[in-house]
């Protein structure tokens, strides 16, 4: 029996190909040289990383480590050396929540609503919400991967607020397929965001669109919490109805 020292290696895990990029380092497949079974090895340069943020980083993974959520991605385990952390996540097969949308262009109020619940309640777990982080299984169901980091953007930031606004402009996305504000220059596109003006398009159903506003709302202490968003009647609707509805146009280029 041989056992492979080189750096290729994450302990049993053969490192293959890289699967994402994430906000402190690539996410890279890893294989068990002997069962075969797929992983999401997190690769975290610890040298970049201050001491106070490493803290709360390691802090952050012992919680993962126990959380178990049908929509957040599993911790299985952590190695490291003195350069990297490597954060052995569970490896679901449906890509980035993101291609999914930009494939089938926009996507019916059922089947936006399903993933908008499906993040509402993982959201109690984690935060920081990126469309990075927004991953399906083999189910198509979402499985968020996140390390709970908002906390480290500075002690005012209110994190579950803003991850409602986040989770507003995502729904909008879903169903529209495209963003509420988008602007090429950036202090434009901040200018736009912080008016809080944005078209409302006739097809988002009317009890929809009053949500989206609820989320989308430029101050804090008027947006919706998620208690609210979970009472809502668009939320909350359609739980046992039959659904008729056409689905929207794909696109074909
Ligand atoms: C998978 C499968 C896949 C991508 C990922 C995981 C990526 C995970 C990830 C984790 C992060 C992050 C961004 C992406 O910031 O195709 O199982 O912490």
């Amino acid at each position: 029996l041989t056992v492979c020292q080189s750096s290729q290696y994450v302990g049993p895990y053969r490192l293959e190909k890289t699967l994402g990029k994430g906000q402190t380092g690539l996410v890279k497949l890893g294989v068990h040289c002997i069962t075969g079974q797929k992983v999401a090895i997190k690769i975290v340069n610890r040298e970049k990383l201050s001491e106070s943020v490493l803290m709360k980083v390691e802090r952050e993974i012992a919680i993962l480590k126990l959380i178990e959520h049908p929509h957040v991605l599993k911790l299985h385990d952590v190695y490291e050396n003195n350069k990297y952390l490597y954060l052995v996540l569970e490896h679901v097969s449906g890509g980035e929540l993101f291609d999914y949308l930009v494939k089938k262009g926009r996507l019916t109020p059922k089947e936006a609503r399903k993933f908008f619940r499906q993040i509402i309640s993982a959201l109690d777990f984690c935060h920081n919400l990126k469309p990075e982080n927004l991953l399906l299984d083999e189910k198509n169901n979402i499985r968020i991967a996140d390390f709970g980091m908002a906390s480290l953007q500075g002690e005012k930031y209110d994190g579950r607020r803003a991850d409602v606004w986040s989770c507003g402009v995502i729904l909008f996305a879903l169903l529209v397929g495209a963003l509420p504000f988008d602007h090429d220059n950036l202090r434009q596109l901040l200018e736009k965001v912080k008016s809080g003006v944005f078209h409302m398009p006739h097809f988002i159903p009317p009890d929809c669109q009053a949500l989206l506003k609820g989320m989308i709302e430029v101050n804090p202490d008027k947006r919706l919490t998620l208690e609210a968003i979970q009472k809502h009647p668009w939320y909350q609707g359609g739980r046992n109805e039959p659904c008729p509805e056409q689905p929207p146009p794909r696109r074909v280029c």
